[in-house]
C-alpha cells in the first residue's frame, strides 16, 4: 500500500528535478559575459557602442564610428547624451575623447539609475551634424 503510494511522489520529484535543469541550461547565460554591444547607421555614419557591463553609476561608453565608405569617420566632435523618456531625466552630454582609427571614449558616463535609457550619439564634422540613439537597457 505506501509503495504504490510513494511512487507519484517520486516520479513527480524526478520530473521536477529534470524541469529545473532544462530551465536552468535555457537561462544560463550563454558563453562568457561580455560587453553590450549596439550597432546603429545613419546615411552617413555607422556606430557600434559598447559598455562594459551596463550599471547605474560610472559607465564607459567605448564607440568605433565609421563612413560611409567603412573609413574612420573624420570628426571634430563627439558626444554622448544619456536620456531617460520614461522618468524625464536627460543628462548633459559627456563629450567623447576620440582614441584614435575611429574610436571615441565617454568616461565616465554617469547613468543615475536601472531601467530604460536612450544614449543619443551626435556627431559633428565638416559635413555636418548626425545623430544616433541607441536603446540601452541597465539591469542591475
Ligand atoms: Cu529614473
Amino acid at each position: 500500500m505506501t509503495e504504490t503510494r510513494r511512487k507519484p511522489v517520486v516520479l513527480i520529484a524526478t520530473v521536477a528535478v529534470v524541469v529545473a535543469g532544462v530551465l536552468a541550461w535555457l537561462w544560463w547565460p550563454s558563453g562568457e559575459s561580455g560587453p553590450t554591444v549596439l550597432d546603429a547607421s545613419t546615411a552617413g555614419h555607422t556606430v557600434r557602442l559598447s559598455i562594459e557591463s551596463p550599471k547605474a553609476g560610472d559607465n564607459t561608453v567605448s564607440l568605433t564610428i565609421t563612413d560611409a565608405h567603412g573609413r574612420a569617420a573624420p570628426l571634430d566632435e563627439v558626444t554622448v547624451e544619456p536620456v531617460m523618456p520614461q522618468m524625464g531625466h536627460a543628462l548633459v552630454p559627456v563629450p567623447a575623447i576620440a582614441t584614435g582609427d575611429g574610436g571615441f571614449r565617454a568616461a565616465p558616463t554617469v547613468l543615475p539609475m536601472t531601467g530604460q535609457w536612450e544614449i543619443t550619439v551626435t556627431m559633428r564634422g565638416a559635413s555636418g551634424q548626425d545623430q544616433v540613439v541607441f536603446p540601452l537597457l541597465v539591469r542591475n
